[in-house]
């Protein structure tokens, strides 16, 4: 088979992304057509997408590719627009940060116990999942009037084809879905009075999604049929895709502004011991099940970048490699850093909480976050392995967070396992790998990750000393 071109839209938190990928029995290069800001606007109703900025920059980043043979669109999760009947879009899509879904879990949990959510979902608690976030918006005009409604990556896809679908990695994490049957959670929907009719019809990566219509053609040069091609939506799903792992024994970690911290399983884990640790089952590509953990990731220091008016991360970077480690620790899996602002202060403030030297200087917070991080990743991977019965041998970072050296090597220390670090853009390679197995250019899942280990740069980390200090820190946060 000769080596075809797929466009990959692959939009996170802090910037979308339009990369081309070439792809071949023994090709696999990305390029970036076009990178964009992803900046969530505050207005008097609370924080929101500017949707149709991230439209026009994947317009103008589909036209920068130039002619392709396949397009297809990752995001990340939970967040959704609502559409009138016309197919209208009803207003900006409200973003996970938002502070509507303060206090509706426990609202939701009067109906329906949270040990009976977690058996029906395999879901973790997020106060953002879609589930809580409809439940927040129950009575609001727009969702009373809505006729549709598509997560962020399908109405992407709306937008450019005309044709509606539901992504299932995607809407695995609504908390409507059954990780067992890979299905609707119909009688849970039922009972918290959620439509589900909402919903378009589920669509599988590698299904196709529509054609661009000729008004997409015009606006971005290309010439017709070009086809959308299913991929993992959720960009996670996309992520763990490109793991370039071989063999089973792995854990994978997806660094961004979050750090997703798991297992690939076949099966979902719904005990009671998995849900008080919090882990959640979302679905993966060919009925696997990511079976992870959702820390803070680099929010944390993103947010306090922010607040220090954007001084230069490298510097920063270098001057908290300088300082004494594990002097003070923060648990980064807690929800109450989900929300922006004032991010400094709110780990000064949980380190004192928590009777630990309160870090000062900004390489000081800096090396509390990355200490912080590498410890949430080391329980979190443990975790996982005792909770699946699936030990590993190796751990795979993947995303962003594999341009930080010193959090990868923090973390293979912290782990006491080698980390394999790469591809940064893993979302990206997935979305681009899921399509060329759709047009017959790739096998299976092994054959997609052997492809992604042969042609993209790694680095490999070995761990130094033993794990007695992260231990230690670890006994200090005393959470589970
Ligand atoms: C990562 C991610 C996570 C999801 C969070 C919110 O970009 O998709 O997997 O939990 O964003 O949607």
């Amino acid at each position: 088979a000769r080596a075809r071109t797929c466009a990959a839209v692959d939009l996170g938190a802090s910037s979308g992304r339009v990369m081309v990928g070439r792809v071949g029995p023994d090709t696999l290069e990305l390029t970036e057509a076009h990178r964009f800001p992803n900046r969530p606007v505050r207005v008097p109703e609370g924080l929101r997408w500017d949707i149709l900025g991230l439209y026009a920059g994947v317009l103008d980043g589909l036209r920068a590719a130039g002619q392709v043979d396949s397009v297809g669109i990752d995001s990340w999760a939970v967040d959704h627009g609502l559409l009138d009947a016309d197919g209208a879009l009803l207003g900006n899509p409200v973003h996970y940060r938002d502070a509507r879904t303060e206090g509706i879990a426990e609202k939701v949990w009067a109906s329906v116990p949270a040990a009976e959510l977690y058996a029906a979902t395999g879901l973790q608690y997020a106060p953002f999942n879609t589930l809580y976030q409809l439940t927040a918006a129950r009575a609001s005009a727009q969702l009373t009037s809505a006729e549709h409604l598509l997560l962020i990556p399908d109405l992407l896809a709306y937008w450019l084809t005309g044709e509606m679908g539901t992504e299932l990695t995607n809407a695995s994490t609504t908390q409507l879905i059954d990780p067992g049957t890979r299905d609707w959670s119909y009688g849970l929907a039922e009972r918290l009075g959620i439509d589900l009719r909402l919903f378009p019809p589920l669509r599988r990566p590698g299904d196709p999604a529509g054609t661009l219509l000729p008004r997409v053609l015009d606006e971005t040069g290309m010439t017709g049929p070009v086809p959308v091609t299913t991929v993992g939506s959720h960009d996670t799903a996309s992520a763990v895709a490109a793991v370039p792992a071989t063999g089973e024994r792995f854990a994978y970690i997806c660094t961004g502004t979050w750090s997703l911290a798991g297992l690939e399983l076949d099966a979902p884990v719904r005990t009671e011991a998995s849900r008080a640790a919090n882990f959640t089952n979302e679905l993966g590509l060919d009925g696997t099940v990511r079976y992870l953990r959702n820390i803070m990731g680099l929010w944390l220091l993103q947010e306090c970048v922010r607040e220090w008016g954007d001084p230069d991360l490298g510097g920063l970077l270098a001057a908290a490699a300088e300082v004494a480690p594990l002097r003070s620790v923060v648990d980064a899996g807690d929800a109450a850093f989900l929300a922006p602002g004032r991010m400094p202060s709110r780990i000064a403030d949980a380190c004192r909480a928590s009777g630990q030297p309160v870090p000062e200087s900004r390489a000081e917070i800096t090396r509390c976050i990355l200490d912080s991080l590498a410890l949430a990743h080391r329980r979190a991977i443990e975790r996982a392995q005792s909770l699946a019965g699936h030990p590993v041998d190796v751990v795979h970072v993947v995303g962003g967070g594999t341009r930080n050296e010193l959090l990868c090597r923090l973390t293979a220390d912290a782990c006491g396992l080698p980390v394999v670090a790469g591809p940064a853009e893993a979302a990206a390679l997935g979305n681009v790998l899921v399509q060329a197995r759709a047009h017959g250019l790739v096998g299976d899942r092994a054959e997609m990750r052997g492809l992604v280990a042969r042609t993209q740069p790694l680095r490999r980390y070995e761990p130094r000393g033993d794990t007695a200090a992260w231990r230690a820190a670890e006994a200090r946060l005393g959470t589970p």
